[in-house]
């Protein structure tokens, strides 16, 4: 790890302390490929490592449709650096729909049980540009409103209030209307926690995306918690209810873990890709 000293915030009455943020080694591409191939492999495409342990009659290629090189990957890592003509930064809360801005740029949104990982996936996706700020918590229903960061002018980032917790009210109040109406949302990711696997909460959420008909992407967090068996397991069965009861789901879930960067990179390009921020070198397997 290395340590970014940030200039000291010297507003009139504000606190006057040092701010120390760390990159982590893994959050650039640069410091991955120097990796082990197979670790490497397994970490920008987790997939890679639950191989081995899946039945031959099962169909690989539903799990890697989306197989970007890395050269594509370093291509849409170039958008997690900010710069004075690409700044990253935290822009607005929303309690309600019509306190969001309207917003020109593509955007997407991140939706999921309360505690299932939503603002920690966001901190790791922004974890090159440390100093925007994404609030994580042990305790569920911390993020408790819609909060917007904008990625340049390229697109905007959606952190969204968790249901289970304090739902239905936040999930009818602030979720199911923004999905029903967010004109320039492009795509909805709605994460299942990898290593407990589908719950009936997750079920009506994936209905409410199936209703609004917006093309969403099912994405497993916290795979480094469990066994490989189980989290195959739960793969599997997510897989099956994405292939029977879907219609707007991309077929292939994708796999992470905030704490270890699994999967971070390729999420990166596929935000990058369906947002039209870059274009893929290889374009037979596309999101
Ligand atoms: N092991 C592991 N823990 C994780 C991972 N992602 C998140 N966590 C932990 O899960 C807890 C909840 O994370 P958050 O990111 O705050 O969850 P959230 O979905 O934003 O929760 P709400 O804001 O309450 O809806 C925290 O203690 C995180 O450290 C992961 O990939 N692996
Ligand atoms: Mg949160």
């Amino acid at each position: 790890m290395f340590c970014l000293q940030l200039p000291l915030l010297l507003q009139p009455g504000a606190p006057v302390h040092l701010v120390c943020r760390h990159i982590h080694k893994l959050a650039s591409l640069r410091k991955v490929t120097s990796l082990p191939p197979r670790k490497m492999q397994s970490l920008l495409y987790p997939f890679s490592g639950l191989e081995a342990y899946l039945d031959r009659s099962v169909d690989r290629m539903q799990f890697q449709l989306f197989h970007p090189s890395v050269e594509d990957m370093m291509e849409a890592e170039k958008l997690f650096y900010s710069s004075p003509s690409h700044r990253i930064d935290y822009y607005i809360s929303a309690e309600r729909l019509d306190h969001a801005p309207a917003l020109k740029q593509p955007e997407v949104c991140f939706i999921g049980r309360s505690n299932v990982g939503k603002s920690s996936l966001i901190k790791a996706l922004f974890s090159l540009t440390p100093e925007v700020e994404v609030r994580v918590s042990k305790t569920p229903g911390h993020t408790k409103k819609m909060n917007f960061f904008r990625v340049g002018k390229a697109f905007t980032l959606v952190d969204m209030p968790g249901y289970g917790h304090r739902a239905p009210k936040d999930f009818v109040e602030m979720v199911e209307p923004y999905l029903y109406t967010r004109k320039n949302l492009v795509r909805t990711f709605l994460l299942v926690d990898g290593s407990v696997g589908l719950q009936k909460a997750d079920l009506i959420a994936l209905e409410m995306c199936e209703e609004t008909r917006c093309p969403y992407v099912m994405v497993m967090t916290k795979i480094d918690k469990c066994a490989q068996g189980a989290l195959l397991t739960n793969l599997l069965n997510l897989q099956d209810v994405v292939k029977t009861q879907t219609t707007s789901c991309f077929p292939q879930p994708l796999l992470i873990s905030s704490v270890h960067y699994w999967g971070i990179h390729l999420l990166r390009c596929f935000i990058a890709h369906v947002t039209g921020s870059i274009r893929l070198k290889d374009t037979t397997k596309s999101g």
